[in-house]
């Protein structure tokens, strides 16, 4: 068979790119440096995947900033209010002088986010192919035939949202024959340049309702007598009874992710191109070759592949020494894949995938808490007044702090150093909490890089890389910790700090904690247990330190879960089952507090609307959640709730009388005694400054709130 990658990381080895941007971005360097960073990249690329012996090399997945706005630009639907700007492309990607910017969300169920286009009745597409094309001569000039890559258009229109000022009913999908004309254009223009294959790309294929669309789609454009081959790629899941509808179809190819099994119907493809992706672009480990063959053979298939892009993994192992020879990041999968070519598919029954000897976790058997009423008379001894006042958790990281981690890390610096500074902001952060006259207080976590590194690092069962940098979205990193076996926590993580912290002040001090599901979430996973058995493992892992927070004297701990949302499934009929086991790992975590601790939750991102009974099933006694940008106000549940007050991600400061205006909207859906007052999420990406401002206003808005509240006028 013949061996290709539906795409490739681009953020550059040593992200290279990410470095590029800012400096562009910032000032400190100009276009034509980006520029030639960009080109540097794509030839490395095509390069490496050569001489690793990959013979179908993609173009056009390099981008800038996201193959999603890439799309938007290539058939013009570029809202009229960015066509103004010094550059279009960045200001739709980041905002620009009084400019807001696309809506940023999670692309399917991975941790990358893409921009969302904007298409009304009147948008006007039209086709602009100078970036694929610029790539593909860019190649050629290299030596490399390439297969563009484009997004195609009915996941294009099935991503987008309707541009403000649609009419009711109006969906992007509407515009799908418009945008159809320009996609045939496209193709030609680069059957023009004799161009062989081009591969579009169409996930939405493996989620609910998008047979019809995709049937017209593909009849159309496969219909149509000057284009390149099509190569049709559906990942991310089972493509399911879309198979039927490309079947119908006269396109070339279908790119099967055959990682989530062999779908039924495949026969239906016979006479076709099938491309097997039997390696996983969304794990880290390993493939198995002898079932990797079994599912080539199962689904007839004549080229062999990823599942999907390796965006989603870091670029190679170089460098790294943990877990021996159990890893694969992108270039050990090409490698893989190149083997697999050569070995060919294995008609044998396709294995299971067994998880011999291994902990499960397990849902049942702990003490769970008591009902909220009873929670409620047990935490009044808080003495909090009404409508109290507390952040998410975390404080501005200074450079300072940032620098002095890196120190200790390497090396540079002793623990003692390391922790008397960590011992200063900490005291830094309650002196401001106290002197702004906060009910509830954090410590700050200065001590954390991230809220799931942090963790990772401190339990067993997780390694974390040097350099496995995967983009979450533009210039934005993370380094995914590697959960590789039993989960268990050698010993207390936070405790030390919270109660350093809560030494200082009179005042309640919050522990804490990120929660199970979240960590899971943001980790590349083992895949020999269910995700359920290992979030069960994290959370039993999470509920120790519960309770020696509680045992050491700290009677408010938040645990957060902002990823709850992330892992739900694609199709809809996967999803109670998903929430029912997170819910389930969410109480393990919390459950073991005595009914006197009070449990705070805290929910990032504005689309919890979607998953709202579950995060009321958390049962936690309060919950923070996202909500000051939609103004509308969220639904009470029966307990505790803050709607955030304060849009952390904007450097503007609110006034007093707008955060009293949004207590006051509040309080129409949620009584005064349940109302808890708190930015928006936590004030880490934020000056000192800025803080002390906001906090100002946001206590000073409580008081007034509070004292009208207690008017018996
Ligand atoms: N932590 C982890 N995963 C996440 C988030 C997180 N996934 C979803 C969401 N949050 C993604 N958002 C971001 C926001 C900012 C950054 C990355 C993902 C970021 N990264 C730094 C950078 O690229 O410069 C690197 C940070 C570091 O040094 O570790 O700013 O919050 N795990
Ligand atoms: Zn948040």
């Amino acid at each position: 068979p013949v061996s290709t990658v539906l795409g490739y990381p681009r953020i550059g080895p040593d992200r290279e790119l990410k470095r590029a941007l800012e400096a562009y971005w910032d000032g400190r360097a100009g276009r034509d440096h980006l520029e030639r960073v960009g080109r540097q990249l794509r030839a490395d690329t095509w390069q490496r995947l050569a001489e690793l012996g990959l013979e179908g090399l993609p173009s056009n997945t390099f981008s800038f900033y996201d193959q999603v706005l890439d799309t938007a630009v290539l058939v013009d639907a570029v809202p009229d209010r960015y066509r103004e700007c010094a550059d279009p492309y960045f200001a739709m990607a980041r905002g620009a002088d009084g400019v807001a910017p696309l809506r940023m969300t999670k692309w399917f169920d991975t941790n990358y986010h893409y921009l969302v286009p904007e298409i009304g009745p009147k948008t006007r597409f039209r086709a602009v192919a100078d970036k694929p094309l610029a790539e593909l001569r860019e190649a050629r000039e290299l030596g490399h035939e390439t297969r563009p890559v484009l997004v195609g258009p009915v996941t294009f229109l099935r991503l987008a949202q309707a541009a403000p000022g649609s009419p009711d009913g109006f969906t992007p999908v509407d515009r799908l024959d418009d945008l159809l004309d320009v996609y045939v254009r496209l193709l030609s223009v680069l059957a023009g340049e004799g161009v062989g294959w081009v591969q579009l790309d169409e996930p939405i294929l493996v989620t609910d309702g998008g047979s019809p669309a995709v049937r017209h789609a593909y009849r159309r454009l496969a219909g149509h007598p000057r284009r390149p081959k099509l190569l049709v790629a559906s990942y991310f899941g089972d493509i399911a009874d879309a198979l039927p509808a490309l079947a119908v179809t006269s396109v070339e190819a279908v790119a099967l992710d055959l990682t989530h099994g062999v779908p039924e119907g495949v026969e239906l493809l016979r006479g076709r191109t099938v491309v097997a992706g039997v390696v996983s672009g969304r794990e880290v480990w390993r493939t198995d070759l002898d079932r990797a063959r079994s599912l080539m053979a199962a689904a007839g298939a004549t080229r062999v592949s990823s599942s999907c892009s390796l965006l989603h993994v870091p670029y190679s192992l170089r460098g790294e020494d943990i877990l021996p020879g159990r890893l694969a990041f992108a270039e050990e999968k090409v490698a893989e894949i190149v083997a697999l070519a050569e070995l060919g598919p294995k008609a044998t029954p396709v294995a299971a995938v067994t998880g011999a000897g291994s902990r499960r976790g397990s849902d049942t058997g702990v003490q769970e808490r008591s009902a909220y009423a009873v929670r409620a008379a047990a935490q009044r001894d808080l003495n909090l007044p009404v409508l109290p006042v507390t952040t998410i958790g975390s404080f501005p990281q200074t450079a300072e702090v940032r620098a002095a981690r890196q120190a200790f890390a390497a090396g540079r610096s002793s623990r003692e150093e390391y922790e008397s500074l960590i011992e200063r902001e900490i005291g830094r952060a309650v002196a401001l909490q106290e002197r702004l006259g906060i009910d509830v207080l954090v410590h700050g976590e200065p001590e954390r890089n991230d809220m799931v590194q942090y963790f990772a690092e401190h339990l067993d069962g997780f390694a974390v890389t040097r350099n496995g940098w995967v983009q979450s979205y533009g210039s934005r990193c993370t380094r995914p910790p590697i959960l590789h076996g039993d989960v268990r926590r050698p010993a207390p993580i936070t405790v030390r700090w919270a109660t350093y912290a809560q030494s200082l002040t009179g005042r309640p001090v919050k522990g804490m904690l990120t929660g199970p599901v979240t960590i899971v979430a943001w980790s590349f996973v083992r895949a020999d247990l269910p995700l359920r058995d290992v979030t069960m493992q994290v959370a039993d892992a999470v509920r120790e330190e519960v309770r020696d927070l509680e045992a050491a004297g700290i009677r408010v701990i938040q645990v957060d879960e902002p990823a709850l949302r992330e892992l739900l499934p694609l199709r809809k009929g996967d999803q109670d089952e998903y929430l029912a086991w997170a819910v389930a790992a969410y109480r393990r975590a919390t459950g073991g507090a005595g009914d006197s601790t009070q449990i705070h939750t805290h929910l990032c991102y504005s689309n919890a609307a979607e998953v709202l009974a579950a995060i009321d099933a958390l049962d936690a006694d309060v919950t923070s959640i996202e909500s000051a940008r939609s103004g509308t106000g969220v639904p009470g549940f029966g307990r505790g709730l803050g709607p955030g007050v304060y849009d952390i991600h904007s450097p503007r400061i609110p006034g007093q009388a707008e955060i009293t205006a949004r207590l006051q909207r509040a309080l129409r859906n949620i009584p005064a005694e349940r109302l808890w007052v708190n930015p928006d999420c936590g004030l880490k990406t934020r000056t000192y400054e800025q803080v002390e401002e906001a906090l100002t206003n946001v206590v000073a808005a409580a008081g007034a709130v509070r004292a009208s509240t207690e008017d018996p006028g």
